[in-house]
């Protein structure tokens, strides 16, 4: 035994939808970072706080990487990048199904050129090997293998927890030797505000169809700690139209009364205290040509 402690960084990269967010909040061991079915649930990297052993994973959680052509993508997929390049170690999570013959992997083989490219040594994390047959595994693993771009293979599922320990000590033997970056109890790094914002982002991602959550962002505005212990958050939620507005209202007010309803109730949770929400909707047409609103949650404007 020795007092040594490693600290560092571990980016997860991969397409929209690979289970990069789950996989976090997995090996953190609670909820950093939200979780949908749909793609492009992340926005930011959103880093979360792994203590293993004596080791200090500072996880990188980013958003899935694509193609991109709106302003926003632009800047999701260059903020994934970034995070991957700075990092001690990097884990490309790729969805199993989509190189047993279920779906496309075509966004995987531009992540595998880019690493290529920037002669990089990944970890490859096959995930979700909760929904394929054993018999297709090997010869995905080794189709991929066989690009050069990984050290390390691992069968995972960031799900059930299958695969995941494995994954925890390869992590925490590749960082460097240094004393701890954050405090041991901390599992986010992010502000609260950011964190009551993205809970109710997800509420309404898993409530709304189509194009809606896409075109909208939410910002919390106020936020009143008061003295009975119980802390009272305004937020305000930006459209791109006004028919999203009444969409998002519903019908009498019921799909923002339930949104708010799921949000609180988790905020309550993560918080641990009594939380009071108020939601309002804003049509702010321009709200993806704001640069202030890239700035806010750390996304660069003019990637
Ligand atoms: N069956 C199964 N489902 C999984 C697994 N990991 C994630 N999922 C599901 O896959 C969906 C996407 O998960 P996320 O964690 O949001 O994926 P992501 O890679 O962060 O997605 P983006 O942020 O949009 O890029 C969710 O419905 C998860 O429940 C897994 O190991 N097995
Ligand atoms: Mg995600």
């Amino acid at each position: 035994m020795t007092d040594e402690t490693r600290a560092g960084f571990a980016a997860i990269i991969g397409a929209p939808n690979a289970g990069k967010s789950t996989l976090v909040n997995k090996l953190v061991g609670s909820k950093v970072s939200i979780v949908t079915h749909k793609v492009q649930t992340t926005r930011f990297p959103v880093r979360g706080v792994m203590m293993h052993g004596q080791s200090q994973v500072v996880l990188v959680d980013t958003p899935g990487i694509f193609a991109p052509k709106r302003r926003l993508d632009r800047a999701m997929v260059k903020s994934a990048w970034e995070g991957a390049t700075d990092a001690d170690a990097v884990v490309h999570l790729v969805d199993a199904r989509h190189w047993t013959g279920h779906g496309d992997k075509s966004e995987d083989e531009a992540i595998i050129g880019r690493l290529q490219q920037l002669g990089a040594r990944a970890i490859l994390a096959l995930n979700k090997i909760d929904l394929v047959e054993r018999a297709g595994l090997l010869a995905a693993t080794k189709a991929l293998f066989d690009t050069g771009v990984y050290s390390d293979v691992l069968m995972i599922s960031g799900l059930n927890g299958d695969g995941v320990d494995q994954l925890a000590d390869l992590l925490a033997s590749r960082m460097p030797v240094g004393p701890y970056l954050f405090p041991e109890d901390q599992a986010a790094d992010i502000p609260s505000r950011l964190i009551a914002a993205e809970v109710t982002r997800e509420k309404l991602m898993l409530r709304l169809h189509q194009e809606i959550p896409y075109q909208l962002t939410v910002e919390t505005e106020t936020w009143e700690q008061h003295g009975n212990g119980s802390v009272k958050i305004g937020q305000l939620i930006h459209v791109a139209r006004e028919g999203h507005r009444s969409i998002i209202l519903g019908k009498g007010g019921q799909t923002i009364k339930d949104v708010g309803t799921a949000s609180r109730k988790e905020l309550q949770d993560i918080l641990g205290c009594p939380v009071h929400l108020f939601l309002r909707v804003k049509v702010s047409e321009r709200w993806q040509d704001n640069r202030e609103r890239f700035t806010a949650i750390g996304l660069d404007f003019d990637a």
